[in-house]
């Protein structure tokens, strides 16, 4: 899996990588979830330098980009955003419409979010003119698996809000539940019984209820956390995933190559 991952390349001159936006609440395994798949291509346990303890305020509030892949074997085409947590308060984390501006490639990397208001036009980091290539080609929304049935209404409701314009753009999602051995002790114990847990079924299924996902879309997931040595496990489950989210974005880009993109 990671030779093709790997060899992967884009069927698109002008597109230089595929664009994923990891978006989700607060503490749910953003940061570690990209820290995860640097730390497959890079052969080692990864610094967990991005993720934040698991209590306190998100601290990502700037846009920035993850690339995957290092120095001496070049990059891989693809990009990780890991977007400030989704509050329940349109007052804390990102706002919605923020949310939906990145998805449309107006906002450029090295923006500051501002929770009072959205990004102006006039703004350095607002891209006017956004190409196939500025776009999100594909939006993973990140639920903490231990957390599902917890969620409460008005979360759901903004994650509902950013799938649907998603959906009005074309764009693949996706649901990475990550955290699935704090949900379920068989699946902690062997990450190989995550395919038999009647209780991350059941997890799966509640996630795609609540948030409108077919179950097909649901990856769960575990991260790097307290690891200090590489767990093929972990590797192949996150592997699984990724492969399929960049089928999923490429599908995205070849079919907006030839059609082109409503201008907003
Ligand atoms: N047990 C466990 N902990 C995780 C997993 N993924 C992330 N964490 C922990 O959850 C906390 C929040 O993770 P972080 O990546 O900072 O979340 P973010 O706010 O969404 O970026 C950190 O303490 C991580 O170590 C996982 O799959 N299993
Ligand atoms: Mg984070």
């Amino acid at each position: 899996m990671v030779t093709s991952v790997k060899e992967f390349k884009i069927d698109n001159d002008r597109v230089r990588e595929l664009r994923f936006l990891l978006y989700g609440p607060i503490g749910v395994g953003k940061s570690s979830t990209v820290n995860t798949i640097r730390s497959i291509f890079e052969r080692r346990a990864f610094v967990n330098c991005l993720a934040a303890a698991a209590s306190g305020t998100s601290h990502t509030k700037c846009y920035e980009k993850y690339g995957i892949g290092n120095g001496r074997e070049g990059m891989l085409p693809l990009a990780f955003y890991d977007i400030m947590g989704v509050e329940k308060q349109e007052s804390a984390g990102v706002r919605t419409d923020d949310i939906i501006n990145a998805l449309k490639g107006h906002i450029k990397e090295g923006y500051v979010f501002h929770t009072q208001f959205p990004i102006t036009e006039k703004d350095p980091k607002y891209c006017r003119n956004p190409s196939l290539s500025d776009r999100i080609h594909c939006l993973v929304s990140v639920v903490g698996a231990e957390k599902i049935t917890m969620m409460d209404q008005e979360f759901i409701n903004k994650m509902r809000k950013v799938r649907e314009a998603a959906s009005g753009m074309g764009i693949p999602q996706v649901v990475f539940m990550t955290r699935v051995d704090l949900a379920c002790p068989m699946t902690k114990e062997n990450l190989k019984n995550i395919y038999r847990s009647r209780k991350i079924k059941e997890l799966m299924n509640t996630c795609s209820n609540l948030l409108g996902v077919p179950v097909n879309c649901i990856f769960p997931v575990k991260n790097y956390h307290d690891e200090t040595h590489m767990n093929e496990e972990i590797n192949c489950l996150m592997l699984d995933a990724l492969t399929q989210i960049i089928h999923w974005a490429h599908d995205y880009v070849v079919t907006f190559s030839t059609i082109p993109i409503h201008k907003e």
